[in-house]
């Protein structure tokens, strides 16, 4: 490599030199042992090492830059008018930036394999990680990890220590909103840090962020990605499962079945939403009518769910997501109703327990007796109690 990039043949001897000579030997029990020659030179530590590092990552700086100027490696930019940049480096944390295509994807892995069959050193594929913008859809992202030998990740995670904040993402919502809890499932399930802002809701007093992000429903829950802002739940839902798609896929990717759980989602907003809100809603004989149908509702989503574990199958998925906040109403309605629900639904019990089994659904559903509480509230509000 040292010839390579053009170093006078004298400064090449007297470093190769100083490479091959080096001995060592331990010390053991107060006194040196027989000196030892490494067969791989000199060792971390040694004062030359970091001048040779610097030597070797400058030459893929090089290789880089020869690409870049052929052509055969498109920068990426920061701004439109912005400069173009392709690699960031320090130390031995290293990011290379080019623009999602076959290309540029090939032309890395010619850099990385020429630089290291120079040095002998080949890349570490478990530590490193392809990154794509969301822009970049799940085909093509698999397709260009498979040509960079990377797998890819949603976060780039951290740079010389420091976590690199390259998506922002904020939930507008309240605590115990059947909506607002799918898309915290979501992103618990996707592994996506967020920041969570509490609305106002009791008090009718909603933030100048919702009415701006939200302007038609002026309801929570509201993503906000990068900016821009997307109301709701099931569909961001299905936007957080679209962008973040490297891990705990909710929907299916066969379009007949994807069809499939969205009816049956639709069914949970449209019909078991709207019933399970008729019992906390209603007394006397309007409430045992509703009690009835709730039932039966919940019969229905017994015969879809068969013997699966999920409605997902053996995976948890997106009807399990869309179904599961509304067990948090269970203890009210069965306090309210004087009846158990596992007495005629025992399977949906079963399976909201098995839910709950999950971290991700645990420690994001709220206390169902806290639910109690509020629900309890807004009967008082309707003048109910
Ligand atoms: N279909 C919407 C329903 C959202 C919704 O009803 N949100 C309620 C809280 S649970 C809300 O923001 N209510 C405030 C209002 O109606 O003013 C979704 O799925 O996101």
């Amino acid at each position: 490599m040292l010839i390579r990039i053009n170093l006078p043949r004298n400064l090449i001897d007297l470093i190769m030199s100083c490479v091959s000579s080096v001995s060592t030997s331990i010390l053991f029990n107060g006194g040196t042992l027989e000196l030892f020659f490494p067969s791989k030179g000199i060792r971390q530590g040694d004062p030359l090492s970091p001048y040779l590092f610097i030597i070797c990552m400058d030459f893929l700086g090089q290789l880089t830059e020869e690409k870049c100027n052929d052509n055969q490696w498109v920068p990426v930019k920061s701004s439109k008018s912005g400069p173009a940049f392709s690699h960031l480096k320090f130390a031995n944390d290293l990011v290379l930036f080019a623009k999602a295509n076959d290309t540029n994807c090939h032309t890395i892995k010619i850099v990385l394999n020429t630089f290291y069959s120079i040095l002998g050193q080949s890349v570490s594929e478990a530590k490193s990680r392809g990154f794509f913008l969301p822009n970049v859809d799940r085909d093509k992202r698999e397709l260009l990890s498979d040509i960079l030998g990377f797998r890819s990740t949603p976060s780039l995670g951290k740079y010389l220590g420091i976590p690199i904040k390259h998506a922002e993402v904020i939930l507008l919502d309240f605590w115990s909103s059947v909506f607002g809890l799918r898309v915290r499932i979501a992103l618990a399930e996707k592994g996506i840090k967020y920041e969570y802002k509490e609305e106002d809701l009791m008090n009718d007093n909603k933030s100048p962020l919702l009415l701006e992000m939200n302007p038609i429903h002026k309801k929570i829950p509201v993503l906000i990605h990068n900016g821009k802002p997307m109301c709701e739940s099931l569909v961001i839902v299905q936007y957080i499962d679209e962008v973040w798609n490297d891990k705990s896929p909710l929907l299916p990717s066969d379009p007949y079945q994807r069809a499939q759980v969205r009816f049956w989602a639709d069914f949970v907003d449209t019909k078991v939403y709207q019933v399970s809100k008729k019992v906390c809603t209603t007394k006397g004989e309007e409430l045992e009518a509703a009690k009835k149908e709730f039932l039966e509702t919940y019969k229905i989503l017994e015969g879809e769910l068969g013997d699966k574990p999920y409605f997902g199958g053996e995976r948890f998925g997106y009807v399990d997501l869309t179904l599961i906040p509304l067990y948090t109403w269970f203890y009210f309605i069965e306090t309210l109703g004087g009846f158990k629900i596992e007495a005629q639904c025992s399977k949906i019990v079963a399976w909201a327990k098995r839910c709950m089994q999950k971290e991700t659904i645990t420690k994001t559903l709220p206390d169902q007796k806290k639910v109690y509480e509020l629900l309890g509230q807004f009967r008082k509000r309707l003048g109910l109690e």
